[in-house]
This record gives structure tokens, C-alpha cells and sequence, in this order.
């Protein structure tokens, strides 16, 4: 009777560590309303709205979102998002070697595999890393259709290229080394 015991609750140890280790096989997996970063991180986060709010966003004011046409694709009074330079330091890229540091990026995956790279070296050194955006609200209202989160590069020359609606994921990577 106890050996049997003892077998299930051995069973049960073993479900629950295959349970564990597939959630940490697939960080990758956003749900509904939320967005991973992981890759080369020292903490991985789910963002959500709520947890964009206590991170210090910001509001801007009237902003055009303009393909490389020169065409306006879409305007807004305002939007109201967080810093993609503040996630990935909240997230904390390991960069172990500062000779390395213009190899790493953060590619920003979308719902419908529309993907945008930014690299670790504008975001922390360029222009661009004052002014790239995870948004979650537009004119004072939840995104709609192409939300909850859009990330885009606000002063980008053409801002509409990398401009990515419906957010999945943020992953931080690495360039591969040279074959020999
Ligand atoms: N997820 C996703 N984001 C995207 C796109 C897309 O197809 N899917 N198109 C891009 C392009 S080319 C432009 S110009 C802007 C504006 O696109 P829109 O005309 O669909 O609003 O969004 C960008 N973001
Ligand atoms: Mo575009």
C-alpha cells in the first residue's frame, strides 16, 4: 500500500516537473492581451496593460503614422506608450562582452508575422531610442483593431515600415558568429 503511495506521488512529482519545464520551452507563447520578452534576458516579462502603467509611460501628442510612399496611413490626437529602451533595461540584456555589444537586437513579433528589428546599438546610443514606442493606448483608448500593442519608431523618416501592430513579442538576440 505505501509502495503504491509512494509510486504516485512519484508520478505526480514527475508530471508536475514536465509540466514546469514545457512552460519554460516555450516563453515564446503570448496570450491574449500580453506581451513576452525573453531571449538573452536576465529577467523575462509579461507585459500587459496594467503593468505598462507602472512603468512610467508617456503621452505624446499628434502623431502620423506615414509609409515610405509619403503616404499617411494613419493619424492620432495622442498616444500613450512605454519606452522600448525602459522594457529592455527592466528586462536586463546580457550582454557579457562590451566588444559584442553592436551584435545583439530586439525582434518585435507580431500576431500576423509582420516583424521589425531594432538594434540594442540605435536604442541605446541613436536617435531612435528616445523615440521607439510600446504603445497600449491611442487618443485615450485602449488599440483596437491593431492592438492591444503596437510598437513603432516615432521619428523614423518613414515611420510606417516599422511600425508593428498586434505585438506578440519582444526577443532579445545575437548575431552569429562567423563560420570559421
Ligand atoms: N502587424 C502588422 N503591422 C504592420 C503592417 C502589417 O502588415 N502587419 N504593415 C506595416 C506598414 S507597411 C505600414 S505603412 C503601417 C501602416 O499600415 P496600414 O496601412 O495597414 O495601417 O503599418 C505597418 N505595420
Ligand atoms: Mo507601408
Amino acid at each position: 500500500m505505501t509502495n503504491i503511495r509512494k509510486v504516485c506521488s512519484f508520478l505526480l512529482m514527475l508530471v508536475v516537473l514536465f509540466s514546469f519545464s514545457g512552460l519554460q520551452a516555450e516563453p515564446s507563447q503570448s496570450g491574449p492581451g500580453e506581451v513576452k520578452v525573453f531571449g538573452l534576458v536576465e529577467h523575462p516579462l509579461t507585459l500587459t496593460v496594467e503593468s505598462l502603467r507602472r512603468m512610467k509611460p508617456v503621452e505624446k501628442g499628434a502623431t502620423a503614422i506615414v509609409c515610405d510612399s509619403g503616404q499617411t496611413k494613419q493619424t492620432m490626437k495622442s498616444f500613450n506608450g512605454v519606452p522600448l529602451r525602459d522594457i529592455l533595461d527592466s528586462a536586463r540584456v546580457v550582454m557579457p562582452n562590451p566588444r559584442q555589444r553592436g551584435e545583439y537586437y530586439a525582434l518585435v513579433r507580431s500576431v500576423d508575422d509582420y516583424n521589425v528589428i531594432f538594434t540594442m546599438n540605435e536604442l541605446l546610443y541613436g536617435m531612435a531610442g528616445e523615440a521607439t514606442w510600446l504603445v497600449f493606448e491611442e487618443n485615450g483608448k485602449p488599440v483596437k483593431e491593431n492592438g492591444p500593442f503596437v510598437i513603432f519608431c516615432e521619428n523614423d523618416r518613414a515611420n510606417g515600415p516599422r511600425h508593428v501592430k498586434m505585438v506578440k513579442s519582444i526577443e532579445v538576440l545575437k548575431v552569429n558568429p562567423a563560420a570559421p
